[in-house]
């Protein structure tokens, strides 16, 4: 969770500002990026050693049944590609707020085209989620962050990209992992190798689904027998809603409530570890955000449903009860930022409203990875635990934060900004 995170990948995370995530555990991180070409000619030659590692596992695929014609089409034309390299060991230095996130991915053009998806669509994503159980506005709203629906999708040939990756060990063997079900998919006849494309760390198609994902998860939605999530909406609507099935989603629930927070409100308790049934939060005096009233899960069985508070840019900023189904969608990408964008543009395509509270722009949040490295070491010297300063605010990080924050009297909300970090100078640990 870029910002907020919780996964130990921060290498990912600085190359994707928004997405932080281990490859092998989740559906479909990294997203394609709208800047991100693939080279059209590939005019140098492989590094040495390229060529041996591509005949080891290609024997390793023969081993795992996948035929001599399939890898030798598979193959065809497939080199090294160093702009794979350049992609995967950028790390650029800011993140940007989660407001100018939400802002475009959540933006009045999306939402308007959402909804007429969600008209245009009708039949084929009324299969998917009744199938599923998994609202139509759910399955257009992931669509919709992930590929911006199916627009950019990333143009790399995904096995030149997860060979370049496995070679070059890119988080150990996740490259030759993934490498290994590309070809299987190939194999299976899905998609022919040409049409097999994707960001640059793998993620395909419309769904940005990675090789293993795919292999579990990615459905037929329109019977023609082959799984095609990068030309056939319908089999993209019934691979997301199958996975967010399968990960849980609970059907006729909601996913979070934007919520106002009683005077009396413990700071420490927002926090992802702080998991408390709905009715022991709304005991405490939370309310919906919207009209003051009872919370949605409130009024419904999930009244138990263990739930987290969250506030993404500090006490200043809106907060947020964080339901079961939030967690089914981090499973699809484990970023905060992520969840919150394809939960509130499902909730808009429903016809809800924009959060009531106004985020607190005028605050300078620690945007610099150099500055989060900062502040995590001078929060190590004041004795706090923040474990190894990585630039990544992540539990540990944040917890460190609020005990500070108590320690000199000001409101632990865990929140990471430039006075914060302007403070800690001013006052070095002795
Ligand atoms: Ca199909």
């Amino acid at each position: 969770m870029h910002g907020y995170s919780q996964t130990p990948a921060g290498s990912l995370a600085k190359t994707l500002l928004l997405c932080l995530c281990a490859g092998a555990l989740i559906a479909t991180c990294p997203h394609a990026r709208a800047d991100e070409t693939a080279p059209a000619v590939q005019s140098e030659p492989s590094p040495p050693g390229f060529d041996d590692w591509v005949v080891a596992v290609r024997a390793d695929a023969v081993r795992e049944g996948i035929s001599s014609q399939s890898l030798d089409d598979a193959f065809r034309g497939v080199h090294f590609n160093a702009r794979v390299v350049e992609l995967s060991e950028s790390q650029p230095e800011f993140d940007r707020p989660i407001w100018d996130y939400l802002d475009s991915a959540v933006s009045d053009k999306r939402i308007e085209r959402g909804g007429e998806l969600l008209g245009e669509e009708r039949d084929a994503l009324g299969r998917a989620a009744g199938e599923s159980a998994v609202p139509q506005s759910v399955v257009v709203a992931i669509w919709g962050i992930e590929s911006n629906y199916g627009e950019i999708t990333g143009r790399f040939n995904i096995i030149e990209a997860l060979a370049t990756l496995g070679f070059k060990q890119y988080h150990g063997t996740y490259g030759r992992e993934q490498l290994l079900a590309a070809l299987k998919i190939l194999q299976a006849g899905d998609i022919a190798p040409a049409q097999m494309t994707g960001s640059w760390a793998g993620a395909m198609g419309q769904a940005q689904f990675i090789p293993t994902v795919f292999l579990r998860y990615a459905r037929d939605g329109n019977g023609d027998g082959k799984r095609d999530i990068w030309g056939t909406n319908a089999d993209v609507f019934a691979s997301i809603a199958d996975y967010l099935h399968a990960k849980s989603w609970s059907a006729g629930a909601p996913c979070f409530d934007e919520v106002r927070l009683p005077e009396s409100f413990d700071y420490m308790q927002a926090d992802a570890a702080s998991e408390k049934p709905v009715s022991e939060w709304a005991n405490a005096g939370i309310v919906s955000a919207a009209d003051g009233g009872a919370l949605t899960s409130a009024a419904n069985p999930d009244v138990e449903a263990p739930s987290t508070i969250a506030l993404p840019a500090g006490r200043l900023g809106p907060a947020f009860i964080l339901y079961p189904n939030f967690k089914a969608v981090l499973a699809y990408n484990n970023a905060f930022s992520y969840g919150l964008a394809v939960c509130q543009l499902a909730k808009r395509l429903d016809h809800g409203a924009p959060f009531k509270t106004s985020w607190p722009r005028d605050q300078v949040p620690l945007l610099s990875r150099t500055e989060r490295i900062e502040l995590q070491t001078m929060l190590g010297q004041h004795k706090y635990d923040v474990g190894d300063p990585d630039g990544v605010i992540g539990q540990r990080a944040r917890r460190a934060i609020r005990d500070y924050q108590r320690g000199i009297g000001l409101v632990p909300d865990g929140y990471a900004t430039v006075e914060l970090l302007t403070r800690l100078r001013e006052t070095p640990a002795n």
